[in-house]
């Protein structure tokens, strides 16, 4: 039987489970979903057909984007870089596997060149007399697919403007601009005792490059193209350096006379066809 202070205890344990439900309910208000969708502020079947074309409409723009921004690149690689560089040796040794005697080249030579699993690119190797060489980069860079730039080690020190001066040439034509293909600087003759490293000869072309963007900057037309004006590389205002271009820019050395130092041309080459 229950005395006083049991009958105190069952009134007080009744008042604190009343008070707990007045909480639960004031936490968890019922919510009727009928009600709120069919209110004027939930969403009718007007809204969301609007909300359906937005999204369809943002889609179809974000897809037209894409199709037009794609890179309209061709199959052609072009081999370029001072006259001597070894590019004709080059190019014969990738695709004949043998060294062979070169002379100036005056015309591009254009070779196909076979990447495991059907794919290829066209390898033009472009004369590097200064005559002739800008006309020839025109008439490809549009739809270059990669830009190989054959440096002589061994004499870039003493030919540092005209190699910088083609560079520029070819980096700020308007259609290399704008496509960034990637570019693959082969540090050649290797070989040869004098010849500089690639780490150097970065060095010695962000800093003339810097100085013949600023001169060729002065200058309305591209001096080496067919007059379409030059195209400022780099950020202004700052020295220039590779990291700067969008193009993926890797530089490489070898020899064009010994087939085992070409391996980063390759795979190079295998990565942009
Ligand atoms: N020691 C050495 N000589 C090389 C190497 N590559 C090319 N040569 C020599 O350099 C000279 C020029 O080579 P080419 O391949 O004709 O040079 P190029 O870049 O085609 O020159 P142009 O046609 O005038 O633009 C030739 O006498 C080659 O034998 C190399 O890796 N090492
Ligand atoms: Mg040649």
């Amino acid at each position: 039987m229950a005395g006083p202070g049991g009958e105190k205890l069952a009134s007080k344990v009744a008042e604190k489970v009343a008070e707990f439900k007045e909480m639960k309910e004031a936490r968890v208000p019922n919510v009727d979903f009928e009600e709120v969708l069919s209110s004027p502020s939930g969403m009718g079947s007007n809204e969301l057909g609007l909300v359906v074309g937005v999204v369809v409409g943002l889609l179809t723009l974000l897809l037209l984007w894409w199709w037009t921004s794609r890179k309209s690149l061709g199959r052609v690689v072009l081999v370029c870089g001072s006259s001597d560089g070894g590019k004709t040796s080059l190019l014969a040794q990738l695709v004949s596997g043998k060294p062979v005697e070169t002379v100036t080249s005056l015309i591009e030579n254009r070779h196909p060149w076979q990447v495991e699993g059907g794919r290829s690119v066209d390898l033009v190797d472009v004369p590097g007399s200064e005559r002739i060489r800008g006309a020839i980069v025109d008439k490809y860079s549009s739809g270059a697919r990669g830009i190989l730039f054959v440096v002589d080690s061994a004499t870039v020190a003493k030919q540092v403007r005209d190699v910088a001066e083609f560079l520029h040439s070819i980096l700020s034509s308007p259609s290399v601009a704008a496509n960034s293909p990637p570019l693959m600087v082969l540090c050649n003759k290797q070989d040869v005792a004098v010849a500089k490293s690639s780490q150097v000869i970065k060095g010695l072309l962000e800093k003339e490059l810097d100085k013949v963007r600023v001169s060729r900057g002065s200058q309305l037309d591209n001096l080496e193209g067919s007059g379409q004006e030059a195209v400022y590389i780099g950020k202004e205002g700052r020295a220039f350096d590779f990291s700067q271009l969008r193009s993926r820019v890797e530089f490489c050395e070898g020899s064009s006379q010994d087939p085992s130092t070409l391996g980063p041309v390759t795979s190079w080459l295998e990565g942009v066809a």
